[in-house]
C-alpha cells in the first residue's frame, strides 16, 4: 500500500475522451488520466490535478505526448468459425451472387459443416490469430456470436469458445446466441421446427449454462422471416435477455421496426433500411452497427441510410463482422477506413463507432467506450498527430500501447 490516491496516473497525453457534447473527439489537450483498481479514477487537464502527480499515483507514466483513446470495441464478430470460404471467393469472382452460393447449399452451411466437425479446441486455436490481430490495434472488448452450429451441441460448443476467449485472452467477450442464422440442411422445408428447437432447445440449454449475453437473428430472404424472427426475440424477452438482429443487409423486410419494437440494443447491417426502421430504432434507443467490411467485400452498391441516421438521432456504430463469408477481416481501423471512403461518416464519428456507440451496442455503455470517470481503465496510446489520422491511413498500426483495466497488455 503507497497510500497514494490512485494507482496510476498517466501524463504528457492528448486525451480523446469520446465523452459526448464536449470539444470534438471530446478531447483534452495536454491532459492526465488516473486509475484505481482497474477504472479511470480522474481525467482532465494535467494543470487542474489536485496536487503533484508523485503524490497523487503510485506510479507516474509519460505518454510522451501521444494521443490516448478509450481502446477499441468490436462489437459484431464471428470470429469463432471452422474452416474458410477462398473457393466461395472464386466462385463469386467468377460471377456467382452470394444469395446463390447460399440457396445451393454452399455459404453459411459450408462454415457450418466445417464448424461441427471443429473440436472446441480446433475452434479456440483458430480464433486465436484473428482476435490477436484485432487486439495488436487496440482492441480490448469483442462481441463473439454462434449460429454456425445450429444444434444444441455446437452451438454450446462455439458459445463456449467465445467463453473461454474472454478467459485466457486479454479481452472482455460478449456472447452473442445466433441460433437463427441460417437452416441447417437436415430441417430442409422446416423453418418453423427449427425454430422450435431454437426457442424451447438451444437457447434455454445455452442461457441456462451462462453462455448467452445477448440473442441475434438474421432476418432475410436467405434467413428467417420476421416472424420467426420474432418467435425468437419472445424467447429472449422471456429470458431477461437482450436482442440484437441482422437486419436489412440484402432487402428490406421491416427487421429494423421489428429489432425496435423489442428495445433492441442494435440493428446491424441495414443498408436497406427505409426511413420507417430508422425512426422506430431512434425511438427504442438501438445503435445502427454499420458494417462496411462486408458493404466492400459483397461488392454491395445500396448505402445504407447515415444522412437518417443522423437526422433522427440514431448512433453509429462500426465492426467488422469477422466472418468467413462476407467479411474475412481482422482489422476494426481498416473498418474505420472504409466507414469513411464507402460510407461518408466523419474520422470523429467512426472512432465513436469503434468506442461509445459499439459499448451502447453491446449493452455496456455505463462501463466502457469513453475515457470517463468510473468506466474500464481500458485505453490505447496511439503514435499519430490528430485521432483523424486512426481513419485516414489505412493497412497501417499506429497502435504503441494498450492497457486494459489499468494495467499495460503485452504485446
Ligand atoms: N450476415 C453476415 O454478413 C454474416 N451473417 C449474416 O447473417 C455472414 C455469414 C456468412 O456468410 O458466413
Ligand atoms: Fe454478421
Amino acid at each position: 500500500m503507497s497510500g497514494r490516491r490512485w494507482d496510476a496516473i498517466w501524463l504528457n497525453a492528448e486525451l480523446a475522451t469520446m465523452a459526448e457534447g464536449k470539444a470534438p473527439y471530446g478531447a483534452i489537450k495536454d491532459g492526465a488520466l488516473a486509475v484505481k483498481d482497474g477504472t479511470i479514477a480522474w481525467v482532465g487537464r494535467r494543470a487542474e490535478l489536485p496536487g503533484r502527480a508523485e503524490a497523487l499515483a503510485a506510479a507516474v507514466h509519460g505518454a510522451g505526448g501521444r494521443w490516448i483513446t478509450p481502446a477499441l470495441i468490436d462489437c459484431h464478430t464471428h470470429i469463432v468459425h471452422g474452416g474458410d470460404r477462398a473457393r466461395e471467393f472464386e466462385l463469386r469472382l467468377e460471377g456467382a451472387s452470394y444469395e446463390e452460393i447460399a440457396r445451393a447449399g454452399g455459404g453459411i452451411r459450408s462454415t457450418v459443416a466445417a464448424t461441427r466437425a471443429a473440436s472446441e479446441e480446433a475452434l479456440f486455436q483458430g480464433a486465436l490469430p484473428r482476435l490477436r490481430a484485432l487486439m495488436a490495434e487496440g482492441v480490448t472488448t469483442v462481441e463473439i456470436k454462434s449460429g454456425y452450429g445450429l444444434d444444441v451441441a455446437n452451438e454450446v460448443k462455439m458459445l463456449r469458445v467465445a467463453r473461454r476467449l474472454g478467459r485466457e485472452l486479454p479481452l472482455t467477450v460478449r456472447a452473442t446466441f445466433l441460433g437463427a442464422h441460417a437452416l441447417p440442411p437436415e430441417f430442409d422445408g422446416r423453418p418453423d421446427d427449427y425454430i422450435d428447437l431454437v426457442c424451447e432447445k438451444m437457447l434455454p440449454k445455452a442461457a441456462d449454462a451462462g453462455l448467452v449475453d445477448a440473442v441475434d437473428a438474421f432476418c432475410e430472404g436467405i434467413g428467417f422471416t420476421p416472424q420467426q424472427t420474432e418467435r425468437v426475440f419472445a424467447a429472449a424477452r422471456a429470458r431477461g435477455l437482450p436482442v440484437k438482429l441482422h437486419a436489412e443487409q440484402l432487402s428490406d423486410l421491416k427487421g429494423a421496426v421489428l429489432a425496435a419494437r423489442y428495445g433492441a440494443l442494435s440493428a446491424d447491417h441495414l443498408e436497406y433500411v427505409r426511413a420507417d426502421g430508422v425512426k422506430a430504432m431512434a425511438k427504442a434507443g438501438s445503435v445502427a452497427v454499420l458494417l462496411p467490411g462486408a458493404f466492400y467485400f459483397l461488392r454491395e452498391t445500396q448505402l445504407p441510410p447515415v444522412a437518417l441516421f443522423r437526422k433522427h438521432g440514431v448512433p453509429m456504430a462500426i465492426a467488422t463482422d469477422c466472418n468467413p463469408g462476407s467479411a474475412p477481416v481482422t482489422s476494426l481501423l481498416l473498418m474505420l477506413n472504409m466507414a469513411a471512403t464507402l460510407f461518408r461518416l466523419t474520422p470523429e464519428e467512426a472512432l465513436a463507432g469503434a468506442t461509445r456507440n459499439a459499448a451502447r451496442a453491446l449493452g455496456l455503455a455505463a462501463e466502457r467506450g469513453t475515457l470517463e470517470v468510473g468506466k474500464a481503465a481500458d485505453f490505447v496510446l496511439w503514435d499519430i498527430a490528430a485521432p483523424a489520422a486512426l481513419a485516414y491511413r489505412f493497412g497501417f498500426n499506429p497502435c504503441a500501447k494498450v492497457v486494459r483495466n489499468g494495467a499495460a497488455v503485452a504485446g
